[in-house]
């Protein structure tokens, strides 16, 4: 947990460099900006950005609404590099949450999820989890309850030698609970 937040510091403190470095030389130009469709409904087109500078190794990533000639944007990575967003409405109150999986960099793989709720359009973050090594999320209704629940499969690296586990996340009043 403390490693991954020191990465965190460190990639937002590089990333805030990258930024006044651009803006004091033109000639270095962002090397990685590419945009896809997360989803597009009548509320608007929610897009992900990956953005990177030439010359930093944090990403600046975000997710975005479209809708007309407006944008807005409804999360940061801070640094870290988004993997993938999951859309699924995970309490079952008619509105699709976005499940975010970023990459935090560095040598130990560490993967970090956050969740936005969603209450009639608007996005807030409810939960952030970490230490995941190799984590990959997906969401599914294993157990046949009718509700969707977050899959986590990671490499706990706490045991040895090191084993595959699966960490299970429900949504439920607002809150994120983990399943024991
Ligand atoms: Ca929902
Ligand atoms: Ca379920």
């Amino acid at each position: 947990m403390k490693y991954s937040s020191i990465v965190r510091i460190t990639l937002a403190m590089i990333a805030l460099s990258g930024v006044v470095f651009v803006s004091s030389d033109s000639s270095t130009a962002s090397s990685l900006f590419e945009q896809s469709d997360v989803s597009v409904s009548d509320r608007g087109r929610i897009v992900l950005e990956r953005r990177q500078a030439a010359d930093s190794i944090a990403r600046m990533d975000r997710i975005i609404i479209e809708n007309g000639s407006d944008t807005a944007e409804l999360f940061a990575s801070e640094g870290r590099a988004i993997e993938q967003v999951l859309e699924e409405d995970l309490d079952l109150d008619g509105e699709k949450e976005l499940l975010i999986q970023m990459d935090l960099g560095g040598s130990g793989g560490f993967k970090e999820f956050a969740l936005l709720h969603n209450k009639g359009g608007k996005y807030t973050p409810i939960w952030e989890e970490t230490g995941f090594c190799a984590g990959n999320a997906m969401i599914a209704d294993r157990d046949g309850d009718g509700r969707p629940n977050i899959y986590i499969e990671y490499a706990n690296t706490e045991v040895k030698p090191t084993r595959e586990e699966t960490a299970i996340f429900t949504l439920e009043n607002g809150e994120v609970k983990k399943a024991e």
